[in-house]
């Protein structure tokens, strides 16, 4: 939140580019806008530890978390060996996406990945998703939110920025001490490719979102920086906007 009010802007990057010059372009263009970078490092085809090291360096000096929305969904002993591996997540991600599909205890191996290597991070829960025909019942929302609330290594949660009612519904089981992130978010909003579906970023604030996800209204916008520009100027005023 630090940095969102230093940049009066309250979106995530979604950096889906599959070059590493793809990503070190996007963030040159746009980090000034944006309040955290949000990857999914296995999309990208050039990558190599070095030059991620590098990536992550550059992600820094822009202020930006960084974010792997790596979906994890394993039990917990094999959820922490995937925080390693080939990509070892965990030395350089501060947040990252898992389902709890598989019961709490992926979260408690999520969390002993960071402090394997001394670092500290916050788990994002999907309790919705912005995709058409998901399985996410109201249901099972409410399971998430009631074990994601209790948990310390909980961050937050992700929720469908496509729809303001449901933010509405998240907002109220989450309460305030946990962070609401949203994708499905774009300033054309209805039905995207391939069964994902976007809302207005002010609605998604409104609502109660503290954070937009926004990939392709970015990065494939003819003009990222003034994309970037519109989508931060649209979050930070919608927030001022609830909270007066
Ligand atoms: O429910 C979800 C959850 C996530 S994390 N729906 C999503 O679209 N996402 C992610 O947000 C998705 O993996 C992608 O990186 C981003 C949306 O990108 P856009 O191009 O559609 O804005």
């Amino acid at each position: 939140m630090e940095v969102a009010a230093r940049k009066k802007s309250l979106v995530c990057l979604a950096a889906d580019r599959n070059t590493m010059s793809g990503l070190f372009e996007l963030i040159e263009l746009v980090g000034p806008y944006v309040a955290a970078l949000k990857t999914h490092v296995d999309l990208v085809e050039d990558w190599n530890k070095e030059i991620w090291e590098e990536f992550c360096d550059a992600a820094n000096n822009a202020d930006l978390l960084i974010f792997e929305d790596r979906k994890f969904a394993d039990i917990g002993k094999i959820s922490r060996n995937q925080m390693a591996g080939i990509y070892d997540i965990r030395s350089w991600a501060d947040l990252v996406t898992s389902h709890l599909i598989s019961g709490p205890d992926v979260v408690d191996g999520l969390q002993t990945g960071w402090s394997d290597v001394n670092r500290d991070g916050g788990v994002l829960l999907l309790a919705q998703m912005s995709s058409r025909g998901n399985l996410l019942t109201p249901e099972y929302t409410e399971r998430v939110v009631s074990e994601g609330r209790k948990h310390a290594g909980v961050f937050g949660f992700i929720g469908n920025g496509s729809r303001p009612s449901e933010i509405t519904d998240l907002r109220k089981m989450v309460g305030d001490e946990k962070m609401i992130w949203t994708p499905g978010v774009n300033l054309q909003t209805g039905d995207g490719e391939m069964g994902q579906r976007y809302g207005d970023p002010r609605s998604a604030i409104i609502s109660g979102s503290d954070c937009i996800i926004v990939g392709s209204g970015i990065h494939q916008s003819e003009n990222p920086i003034e994309a970037a520009k519109k989508y931060a100027s649209a979050s930070w005023n919608a927030l001022l906007e609830r909270e007066l």
